[in-house]
């Protein structure tokens, strides 16, 4: 069965995806994410240009080797461009080769390990009271493990935080994670990591005392903190218990992570902005970390996805694949079906998409009593609708970026 055709589909029903849909000559296709948050056209203009020639009449059934060609064979390795179009290109043929069994993906991962994959949701409130009632709704909607994040007073737009929809991303001001059509250049945002660090544990002992000591909860620091900061926090953060804290510093300085560790028994997780498993070596080799929070869309596919959590398997860490709303229903149903099939698995992160996108996307993943399941569709299990994706045209859209209160750039 050879590569036919290849075709990158750019669309924005509510935020920008790209997707790759590769045809088989047998006529199986498949679907791939390549949604690079704020970046999109760079990922869309890697595939059109370069791997789309590469991948004309490959044998479709060849995936490590397609995978090692298309990253060894690029002599620039890694990055998150690269790595996102070599993603899209692994998930689907990934999809064609389950499609082409007549098996749902995660049985050729190996199988079913769990009832179902726990999921945590989001959760925002500017105060505490707002945070209160989104943790009631977050739960009424089912889930059984929640996010939570606040807005810190003296500061006006927090990541996370908002108005607008916490879930989707849609109308969020500040940290609307580059919904399309919010803010056509960088919304600014104003951090002052003292007022955080004050503020944050009490946030914590409001919805502890509220919710009790049983329910799940995270928290995502988003790379603002220095190691001393991200230490005193995690230790202030001890008595409530969190599932983890996520992304304390900036996640590129692997050892920064060494002396937050040495401080906190808070579980910690890091990785969404990684693309390969190298990133993890110092971090999974030294047991720094509790998870890895690399997208399946982000980091080479599911082939280099298994390769990190078994890495991540061996040194005692468990799954939290990153499941924005900026990933796409196929890129979340791959990640679902990796879910379900390893056996270090810890949790999923999952935001509902916009009815939009689930119009053009047709996923047909379940969410049930807390848990996501794949469907038994073959393959990925998710359906691109092109006449629908058409009537969304990409829309520019950046993420915001953060100042210092004295002007300073800062993470965001
Ligand atoms: C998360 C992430 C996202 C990112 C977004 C950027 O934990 O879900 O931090 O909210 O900000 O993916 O595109
Ligand atoms: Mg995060």
């Amino acid at each position: 069965m050879k590569i036919q055709s290849v075709e990158t589909v750019v669309t924005s029903p509510g935020r920008n995806f790209v997707t790759l849909r590769v045809t088989t000559s047998e006529g199986v296709v498949g679907l791939g994410d390549a949604t690079l948050n704020g970046r999109e056209l760079a990922v869309d203009a890697y595939l059109r240009e370069h791997i789309t020639p590469l991948l004309l009449g490959r044998d479709a059934g060849a995936i490590e080797d397609t995978w090692q060609y298309l990253y060894r064979g690029a002599y620039w390795r890694r990055g998150p461009v690269t790595m996102a179009a070599v993603a899209a290109v692994d998930m689907a043929l990934w999809d064609i080769k389950a499609k082409t069994a007549g098996m749902p993906l995660y049985q050729l991962l190996g199988g079913r390990s769990r009832r179902g994959a726990l999921a945590y949701g989001h959760a925002a409130g500017r105060d505490v009271p707002e945070l209160l009632d989104s943790v009631r709704a977050v739960l009424a909607e089912g889930y059984r493990a929640v996010r939570i994040q606040t807005g810190v007073p003296g500061l006006d737009a927090v990541y996370g935080v908002d108005g607008g929809d916490a879930a989707t991303g849609v109308g969020l001001r500040g940290g609307g994670n580059g919904a399309a059509g919010d803010h056509p250049l960088p919304f600014e945002e104003v951090w002052d990591t003292a007022a955080y660090l004050r503020h944050i544990p009490t946030v914590f002992e409001a919805v502890r005392h509220e919710f009790g000591p049983g329910l799940p909860l995270l928290h995502d620091g988003h790379h603002r903190m220095t190691p001393i900061e991200a230490a005193r926090l995690g230790k202030s953060l001890e008595p409530y218990g969190l599932f983890w804290l996520e992304d304390c510093t900036p996640a590129e300085d692997q050892a920064a992570l060494r002396l937050v560790r040495q401080h906190t028994t808070t579980p910690l997780a890091v990785g969404e902005v990684f693309n390969h498993v190298n990133d993890y070596t110092t971090l999974l080799g030294e047991r720094l970390i509790d998870y890895v929070r690399s997208a399946v869309t982000h980091a080479g596919g599911i082939t280099a996805m298994r390769k990190l959590l078994d890495l991540a398997a061996v040194h005692g860490a468990k799954s939290g694949i990153h499941g924005p709303a900026d990933i796409s229903p196929v890129g979340m149903a791959a990640a679902i079906h990796l879910d379900v099939a390893i056996h270090n698995f810890g949790i999923q992160e999952y935001t509902r998409h916009s009815a939009d996108t689930l119009e053009v996307f047709r996923p047909s993943y379940i969410f049930d009593d807390g848990l996501l399941n794949p469907s038994e569709a073959p393959g990925l299990g998710v359906e691109l609708d092109l006449e629908a994706a058409a009537r969304f045209p990409y829309s520019p859209a950046y993420l915001p970026v953060n100042r210092l209160l004295d002007g300073t750039v800062h993470d965001w």
